[in-house]
């Protein structure tokens, strides 16, 4: 899959994409993100993208015609499935929402700023609002890169061990059960006996076990959906 972030701050999120799981998803095919920055879309002599809002209050807005000449020049060169504008009020981002996105072909994220985008945009060329939490973050980039990751990240073979992005947290509404490693016993502290019987199918019960324990204590509203 392709995905196109518009954004003010190209520097802050192009790093990131070059990283870890995402960044070998992009090196072995399954993913390339494309990193645009607003400004070069802007017609202004000094690059700006962004004005006062009408009405007098404070903040300033990014304005319609660069974001609109991006994402048109974008459209031109191949469909997207969904233009995606993070902002705090949109919908909530979750875990089958990644996995729904990561089954698209093409998608753009525009990065919000300042006090948002003029709001005919949003009414015109977005299909899609998306906040990652209740929380008010500088700009959209943190939240285009948190997307960006969990999107690839489902891809298949975009982690080693293909079983591994299924047994998640949120993946089935179950947090994952603890995981330990050797040495089977460090400074007294025992990794539990089940895991080292050897026995798979109470190993499996056992985690299972764990996975429903840990949900109903610390996150007893993912049971009730
Ligand atoms: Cl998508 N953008 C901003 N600016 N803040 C947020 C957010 C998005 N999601 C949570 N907080």
């Amino acid at each position: 899959m392709r995905i196109d972030i518009i954004s003010v701050l190209p520097e802050l999120v192009e790093p990131f994409m070059q990283e870890s799981i995402v960044g070998r998803a992009q090196r072995r095919g399954l993913a390339e993100i494309h990193i645009h920055n607003l400004r070069d879309w802007s017609v202004r002599r000094d690059r700006r993208v962004d004005d006062y809002p009408y009405g007098g209050s404070a903040g300033m807005v990014l304005q319609c015609e660069p974001i609109d000449r991006c994402i048109t020049e974008l459209q031109g060169q191949r469909h997207y499935d969904e233009v995606i504008f993070t902002t705090p009020d949109g919908e909530q981002f979750s875990q089958p929402m990644a996995n729904e996105l990561s089954l698209k072909e093409n998608i753009i994220i525009l990065c919000g700023h300042y006090k948002g985008i003029d709001h005919r945009l949003r009414e015109h060329l977005i299909t899609r609002e998306v906040s990652i939490g209740d929380y008010v973050l500088t700009g959209g980039e943190l939240a285009a890169a948190v997307m960006a990751d969990a999107i690839v990240r489902v891809i298949p073979g975009a982690i080693g061990d293909e079983q591994s992005a299924l047994s998640d947290s949120f993946q089935d509404n179950l947090l994952a059960p603890p995981v330990y490693t050797r040495p089977a016993d460090y400074r007294g502290w025992r990794v539990p006996d089940i895991l080292l019987s050897g026995h798979e199918a109470n190993i499996r019960q056992w985690e299972l076990q764990q996975s429903m324990e840990r949900t109903a204590r610390l996150r007893p509203d993912l049971l009730k959906q």
